[in-house]
């Protein structure tokens, strides 16, 4: 019984299953965690998730901003952009299934036994785990309704509010919520988001730096993320754990022994 985490994966099925094959992946006795992305940029977004589906319960894979993305072109097919690999899903036999069970994945998985918590971009300096898990169940209730999805499928794009207040309130604070747990890079220790920078980590915007560089709130809950390429798995800090290594755009794919914190890769390509 050994808990994994996998990094972004984006449609590249192959190192996937690789990975998983080297550790001898039982997914009737292990289990797999993803920080999202499952789907686009990468060759075999479709075959993904039919194969994490697949996993049924074996699999916990909170949701990257790719895969909101997926379920806003399924509602609204101009939002296709050239980049996007996404088209066989939303013409696939079996698109409905794979669109519903997307739509009950979380936005952040937090396990208390093991004192970690996942999401795809991150966690804010200023909200604790609890609080992370109390948000993200507000937009994951909105993304389980029906009567609710299109509109905020239509309003999740944008960049403002850029700063927390619990205040908030409807599109604004739904907007705010996800774009931290599935886009933040960069930040200010009191939250403040800036959007536009997928730079390097050493090369912040003036008065910001990555997210995980602020104090937070409970330093011994440790994070699993992903959706930073650039960082190339690295982090430096103790408890805080970078996933994306890249595999879409020809580096690897990372899978993560929780038990023992050991990584390893695959560079097969997709
Ligand atoms: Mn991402």
């Amino acid at each position: 019984m050994t808990v994994y985490a996998v990094g972004d994966i984006q449609g590249c099925l192959k190192p996937l299953k690789c990975v998983l094959d080297k550790v001898g992946f039982n997914p009737s006795q292990d289990t797999l965690w993803s920080v999202g992305d499952l789907v686009n940029r990468g060759p075999a977004s479709l075959d993904t998730l039919r194969f994490i589906d697949g996993l049924g319960n074996a699999c916990i894979s909170v949701l990257g901003n790719h895969d909101l993305h997926l379920l806003a072109c399924a509602h609204d097919r101009s939002r296709l952009r050239k980049s996007d690999t996404l088209l066989p899903i939303l013409k696939a036999p079996d698109s409905e299934q794979l669109l519903a069970n997307l739509r009950q994945r979380p936005l952040a998985h937090l396990d208390r036994s093991r004192n970690i918590i996942m999401t795809h971009a991150g966690i804010p300096p200023v909200w604790s785990p609890e609080e992370t898990r109390q948000y993200a169940a507000e937009v994951e209730a909105v993304l389980r309704c029906d009567q609710q999805l299109p509109g905020f499928l239509a309003e999740m794009y944008g960049n403002e509010p850029a700063r927390w207040n619990p205040q908030l309130e409807g599109t604004p604070r739904l907007r705010l919520i996800t774009n931290y747990l599935t886009r933040m890079r960069f930040c200010k220790a009191d939250g403040t988001l800036e959007l536009k920078s997928k730079d390097a980590p050493d090369e912040p915007p003036k008065g910001y730096a990555p997210w995980y560089r602020h104090p937070r709130r409970e330093p011994d809950v440790q994070i699993l993320f992903g959706h930073w390429a650039a960082l190339e798995g690295k982090v430096g800090i103790p408890g805080i754990h970078g996933l994306d290594t890249g595999c879409v755009w020809g580096n690897r794919l990372t899978l993560m022994n929780l038990d023992t914190g050991e990584r390893l890769h695959c560079k097969c390509r997709p």
